[in-house]
């Protein structure tokens, strides 16, 4: 298995398989790459023979009348059918994983922005371009774009996702070869797409637990510099929470959205996060990422069942980064999680009286 694989990678000029997925993935591209092969080759030999065989002999002979039986309709019929059926039976399965992010994966929020990729870890450093994860466990990318449509590509994993403005899109992996590979743009998207490159360094499960500790030390301390002012330049550094938290304060969220469970001019956020959230209309959706960003966005689009249609969009307010750190305040209020932040009075405390 491990030499013929080998052989059609190099033979399609594939990079390196650096997870099982991007194995599995391959095994259907082989099958679906030798079935259309032997397809297409059969085809021509067959044309070859026919041309020859069945060639025009006399100026008066007319081609003869082929009355194919019906066995013969079945197998050419049936044959493809089955072979597409099976091209479907596999590719499926793995279509729904790589959309099933398993629990416990690794949150790492993506920003595409002409003409680099940004990295941001909840809780932990930001960085461009430079992408470090731990071999052996899942990953979950959260991707958004600040600008225009961007694609989020690492050929060793076969990962390709878009990275949409004003909006969360999710995949993850699992790379399991520690290594460095390159991640590209995959999306057009203007002068500078081609440069949009990055490196995706996978390390050893035990050396990145050490250097993620060493950036949460290096970094946190920047993040506790007190109440925040408006208009203030929101450091990108520190922990996502930290940095939601005062975003969340300047933009006035906290007018609108209490953390303590009460309901005010808008729903709590206390609880929020996987929620089932019942719209105006009687729909009812899970409140993931996704849903939290069209929330700030289009707050018009999906109005919660019992509110009024008041909250201003924040298109335009809230970037990429800072709607990833509201989200992470969000998620971060749970009254199940023993080990959510102990919460800080003065930021929390909605503003009262407009
Ligand atoms: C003027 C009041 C107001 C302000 C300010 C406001 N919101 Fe809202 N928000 C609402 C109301 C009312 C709803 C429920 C109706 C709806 O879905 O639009 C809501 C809904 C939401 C929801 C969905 C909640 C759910 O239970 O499904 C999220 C998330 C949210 N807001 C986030 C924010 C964030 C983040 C900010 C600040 C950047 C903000 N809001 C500012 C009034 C406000
Ligand atoms: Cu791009």
């Amino acid at each position: 298995m491990n030499l013929i694989n080998e052989i059609l990678r190099n033979l399609l000029f594939l990079p390196v398989q650096a997870s099982q997925w991007a194995r599995e993935l391959d095994y259907l591209h082989y099958f679906v790459f030798v079935t259309a092969m032997l397809g297409a080759w059969t085809t021509l030999a067959t044309a070859t023979v026919f041309v020859f065989r069945y060639r025009r002999k006399s100026d008066h002979q007319a081609t003869p009348i082929v009355d194919p039986k019906p066995i013969h309709e079945v197998v050419f019929i049936g044959l493809p059918l089955v072979l597409f059926l099976a091209y479907f039976a596999v590719g499926y399965p793995q279509y729904v994983r790589l959309q099933t992010p398993p629990k416990g994966a690794i949150d790492v929020y993506v920003q595409g922005k002409k003409w680099m990729w940004k990295f941001a870890y909840p809780g932990g450093p930001n960085s461009t371009d430079v992408l470090r994860v731990p071999a052996g466990r899942p990953v979950r990318m959260l991707l958004t774009s600040r600008d225009v449509i961007h694609s989020f590509f690492v050929p060793a994993l076969r990962f390709k996702q878009d990275a949409l403005p004003g909006r969360y899109t999710q995949a993850w992996f699992n790379a399991d070869v520690p290594g460095r590979y390159p991640i590209f743009c995959a999306e057009y998207c203007g002068l500078g797409h081609s440069s949009m490159l990055g490196e995706l360094v996978v390390m050893p499960a035990a050396e990145w637990d050490a250097w993620m500790e060493q950036q949460r030390h290096a970094t946190l301390p920047q993040a506790q510099d007190g109440a925040p002012t408006p208009g203030e330049d929101v450091d990108l550094r520190g922990s996502l929470v930290d940095q939601g938290r005062r975003i969340a304060a300047v933009q006035g969220c906290f007018k609108c959205h209490t953390v303590d469970g009460t309901q005010h001019i808008g729903p709590t956020w206390l609880d929020l996060y996987r929620r089932t959230v019942t719209l105006e209309g009687g729909k009812t959706l899970i409140a993931d990422e996704a849903y939290l960003t069209r929330s700030m966005m289009e707050p018009n689009a999906e109005i919660v069942a019992g509110y009024k249609a008041v909250m201003p969009t924040y298109q335009g307010k809230l970037s990429g980064p800072d709607a990833a750190a509201i989200t992470e305040v969000i998620k971060s209020l749970r009254t199940d999680a023993p080990t959510a932040e102990p919460q800080k009075g003065p930021i929390y405390a909605p503003v009262t009286g407009k």
